[in-house]
C-alpha cells in the first residue's frame, strides 16, 4: 500500500469550513489518500462530493477512496472503495471493478481473516481506542487486539478509532502498516499542520 496515512471524511468535524477546502489543504500538506464516507448524504450530493474531491485529489496524485458505494466509485474513477458490513462480498465487488484497491473495515480476528480470504487489498481495524465520533462502533479494542489482527493476516492493517500523533507509536509497534483518522485532522485548527504531525510520527505520508 502506497500509503500510511488515510483521512476518512465527515463534514460535521471541520468546524463550518467546505470539506473539500479542508482536505485541499491537507493534501498540500502531503496526504495521499483519502476516504469519502458521509453515509447520510442522499444520491446526488454524495456523488457531487465525490467529484468535486476527485478533482482536488487527481491534482496532486493522490488516492480517493468511496466508503460503500461501488457505482460512485466507478462514475468518479476513484481509486479504490472502503467495504463496510453492509456492501456485497468482496469477490462480488472485485467481479463488478477489477481494477479498485478494496479496503475492508473489521472488527475482529476471525473478520480480518475473512477478508483476506476474500481478497481484499487492506484492512482498516477499529476502534482501536476510545473515539470522539465513538459509540456506533462498540468500546474500545486497544493495541492488544490490534497486535492480534496484525499477525492474523499479511495484508496491511490501518488502524482506526481515537488516533493522534503520540498514538501512532503504540500502533506502529503493534505492527499497524498505517492508521485512518477523522477528528485529528478535520477537528483541528489547522488541519495541514495535524496532517504534518501524523505524517511526521509515521514516517512518511
Ligand atoms: N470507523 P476518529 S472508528 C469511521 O472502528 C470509524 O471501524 C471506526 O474517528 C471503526 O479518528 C471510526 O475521530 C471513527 O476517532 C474514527
Amino acid at each position: 500500500m502506497d500509503f500510511r496515512l488515510y483521512l476518512v471524511t465527515d463534514r460535521r468535524q471541520t468546524g463550518g469550513r467546505l470539506l473539500v477546502e479542508v482536505v485541499e489543504e491537507c493534501l498540500a500538506a502531503g496526504l495521499r489518500a483519502v476516504q469519502l464516507r458521509e453515509k447520510d448524504l442522499p444520491d446526488a450530493e454524495f456523488l457531487a462530493l465525490a467529484h468535486s474531491l476527485r478533482e482536488v485529489t487527481r491534482r496532486v496524485g493522490a488516492g480517493l477512496f468511496i466508503n460503500g458505494r461501488l457505482d460512485v466509485a466507478l462514475a468518479v474513477g476513484a481509486k479504490g472503495l472502503q467495504r463496510g458490513h453492509d456492501a456485497p462480498p468482496i469477490p462480488v465487488l472485485r467481479s463488478r471493478a477489477p481494477g479498485l484497491t478494496i479496503g475492508a473495515s473489521v472488527h475482529g480476528v476471525d473478520e480480518v481473516r475473512a477478508a483476506e480470504r476474500e481478497g481484499a487489498d487492506f484492512i482498516v481495524f477499529g476502534p482501536v481506542y476510545d473515539t470522539p465520533s465513538k459509540r456506533p462502533y462498540g468500546p474500545p479494542q486497544g493495541v492488544a487486539a490490534l497486535a492480534k489482527v496484525v499477525e492474523a493476516v499479511r495484508i496491511p492493517v490501518f488502524a482506526i478509532g481515537g488516533i493522534t500523533p503520540e498514538r501512532v507509536p503504540a500502533v506502529r509497534e503493534a505492527g499497524a502498516h498505517g492508521v485512518a483518522v477523522i477528528s485529528a485532522i478535520l477537528g483541528a485548527e489547522r488541519p495541514g499542520e495535524a496532517t504534518k504531525q501524523l505524517i511526521e510520527a509515521l514516517g512518511s505520508s
